[in-house]
């Protein structure tokens, strides 16, 4: 199986209700190594890079408001099909629907503030590491 790099971010609910630890915590105890961390503020410029496929979306400006409204953690997790490893530790995007074990069904309730992002492929993760980490 490839090693892959995922980029992964805690979102500012995340940080703000002190979840970074347990959040680093469970990919840690997965077996996936920590390669960057960067703690910053998303401005407009930043979100709308980074969420380039979801700005003609209907839920943008809540989205947009939301990851400007405080730090995130942003980090770079490297491992075996870190990708996917990733996603599957975070659970579904809507934590309503997230399966119990997961960061989304243990901590989180809400669609928007769903605590932490993880990159959909290989390819995306390059695109968003290369946007946080250079
Ligand atoms: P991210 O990108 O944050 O890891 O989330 P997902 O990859 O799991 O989900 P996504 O790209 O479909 O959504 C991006 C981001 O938008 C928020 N969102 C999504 C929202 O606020 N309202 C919505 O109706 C949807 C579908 C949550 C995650």
């Amino acid at each position: 199986m490839p090693e892959e790099n995922t980029f992964i971010m805690v979102k500012p609910d995340g940080v703000e209700r002190g979840l970074v630890g347990d959040v680093i915590s469970r990919f840690e105890r997965k077996g996936l190594e920590l390669r960057q961390i960067r703690h910053l503020n998303i401005d407009e410029d930043l979100a709308r890079t980074h969420y380039a496929e979801h700005v003609e979306k209907g839920f943008f400006p809540e989205l947009l408001e939301f990851i400007t409204s405080g730090p995130v953690v942003a980090m770079e997790w490297a491992g075996e099909s870190a990708v996917s490893v990733a996603r599957t530790i975070m659970g579904a995007t809507d934590p309503k629907q997230a399966a119990p074990g997961t960061i989304r069904g243990d901590l989180g309730l809400a669609v928007t503030q769903n605590i932490v992002h993880g990159s959909d492929s290989t390819e995306s993760a390059e695109r968003e590491l290369k946007i946080f980490f250079g």
